[in-house]
């Protein structure tokens, strides 16, 4: 009879895997979302910011294969989310800045709700391993207000939504992509 090869023993209780299989769904909206985003930057001739956010999609891939890594090495089952209901259309460039930002406001929540059951249930590991997530979210955070900043300072009119659109390319996302779920 064929043998399991992979050592039944498990350090993540089931709250939290469960927990870390939800906010695997909410890295995933980031990543479908953001790459939504830049293809309508695209067809609007937002180059800059369709390339930044084509970027930033790959880097929610990451965030959210590191918690596939995560939770199958902590003997749990990291379940690929079913993603649904992406948004194609904006009304306008700051519209899709907006709406990083909210995402972003949302996600941090996510994280730091996930932190304080850490505490409450002393999981020290994830919450060793959430630090991570803690920090690049203030800096994704910080990264969307500055872009949104950038309509208000600059303004729309004449060729401020090109200008806008060439300081976005010059953003740099927070963390450049690294593949170091492995
Ligand atoms: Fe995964 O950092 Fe944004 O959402």
């Amino acid at each position: 009879m064929k043998q399991n090869l992979i050592t039944p023993k498990r350090s993540l209780n089931k709250e939290m895997e469960k927990l870390l299989n939800e906010q695997i769904v909410m890295e995933g909206k980031s990543s479908a979302s953001y790459l939504s985003m830049a293809s309508w930057c695209e067809t609007k001739g937002y180059n800059n910011s369709s390339e930044f956010l084509y970027k930033h999609s790959d880097e929610e891939r990451g965030h959210m294969l590191k918690l596939f890594k995560y939770v199958n090495q902590a003997g749990g089952h990291a379940i690929q989310p079913e993603i649904t209901e992406i948004k194609h259309t904006f009304k306008s460039l700051r519209e899709v800045f907006e709406e990083v930002l909210q995402h972003e406001i949302q996600v941090t929540k996510s994280i730091h709700d996930i932190v304080d059951r850490c505490l409450a249930s002393k999981d020290y590991t994830t919450f060793n391993f959430l630090q991570w997530y803690v920090v690049e979210q203030r800096e994704e955070e910080t990264m969307a207000r500055r872009a949104l900043e950038l309509f208000d300072i600059i303004g729309e009119d004449g060729v401020g939504l090109w200008t806008i659109d060439q300081e976005i390319g010059k953003m740099h996302n927070p963390q450049d992509f690294v593949p170091d779920h492995r």
